[in-house]
């Protein structure tokens, strides 16, 4: 037994104890990203995906109290169908949850903890929470940033969410250290668009270099996190003009509406995705997609150098 409040799935337990690549998803973007039924079904496929790349998935989450790495395809429903019903677990709930045997969806933060107990280093997601807009006066930093910068887990996304401060939330990830690499490109990608006329650390662009580079960080024991920005497929960005639109819309009314904390993500993308009519969950659909190829390929080649 790896640790008295995990679970992890016999699939999963086998592929580690064999040295095989494993790919960890979040819940939260399941539960709070999207709408049901899309959020199963998203699941679903991204797990299909990693199949097909020759990794093993563990979708993670937290049921009656047990921190689980692997839920099953009834878990997923399950969490899929509560919604924002189930609570949003960053680090600071994971004691709580665990005492009172409640569930939870994990977040970036919380995936990252619990795929490290398990001993799983690469992470599939879509956007990782940032420095929010206005930080200066709120504070709104998403607990994201400072788990990337404490547990070695390589993170694939597709970029901090729009919806964010991006210069902000890269100051933030230099200060505490954490890599961010550009896949195939040097330009920071802005989640729903290619373009966010930032730049990345470091361009990279093939799995294997991606592997090389986090099998050092590993080696030299660094002991933090990774950050893998891959931009989304061209054939599925979203249109910059409406989407910064629909972004400031959202903001103005989520002011307006005074809401705050961990309500501030979920909100923003479901009021994104209403204003463009549903052309931003298409595009966050296919960018997971995309991340969850290239976390299992670079997983199957890191698992090449042990
Ligand atoms: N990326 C998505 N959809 C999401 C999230 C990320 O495409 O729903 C979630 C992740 O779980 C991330 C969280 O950790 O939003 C960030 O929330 P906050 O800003 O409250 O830290
Ligand atoms: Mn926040």
């Amino acid at each position: 037994m790896l640790n008295k409040y995990l679970d992890v799935n016999p699939e999963v337990a086998q592929a580690l104890k064999e040295g095989k690549a494993v790919v960890a998803l979040e819940s939260t973007i399941i539960s709070h990203g999207m709408p049901y039924p899309q959020n199963v079904e998203t699941a679903m496929n991204v797990e299909k995906i990693i199949r097909d790349n020759g990794a093993v998935p563990a979708t993670i989450g937290i049921i009656g109290g047990r921190l689980k790495a692997g839920l099953t395809p009834e878990e997923i429903e399950y969490l899929g169908k509560a919604g924002t019903k189930v609570a949003k677990a960053s680090r600071r709930d994971l004691a709580a949850l665990c005492a009172k045997g409640e569930d939870g969806a994990t977040t970036v933060t919380t995936t990252m903890i619990i795929a490290h107990m398990a001993g799983i280093k690469f992470f599939a997601t879509g956007g990782i929470g940032g420095v929010h807009r206005g930080a200066q006066q709120t504070f709104d930093i998403s607990a994201d940033l400072e788990e990337l910068a404490h547990t070695p887990v390589m993170v694939i996304c597709a970029g901090a969410k729009a919806i964010l401060d991006l210069p902000l939330t890269l100051e933030y990830l230099e200060t505490h250290g954490v890599p961010v690499y550009g896949f195939g490109t040097k330009e920071l990608p802005a989640f729903y668009c290619i373009h966010s006329g930032l730049q990345a650390d470091y361009e990279f662009d093939t799995p294997e270099e991606l592997a090389k580079a986090f099998d050092a960080q590993n080696e030299i024991g660094l002991n933090s996190g990774c950050l893998v920005t891959n931009p989304i497929p061209a054939e599925y960005a979203a249109d910059e003009k409406e989407i910064n639109s629909a972004i400031d819309q959202a903001l103005k009314e989520m002011n307006e509406q005074g809401i705050k904390g961990k309500f501030v993500t979920p909100f923003l993308l479901a009021r994104v995705k209403d204003i463009t009519g549903g052309d931003s969950l298409d595009a966050n659909i296919h960018l997971v997609y995309n991340n969850a190829q290239l976390a299992a390929k670079t997983a199957v080649a890191y698992s090449k150098l042990h």
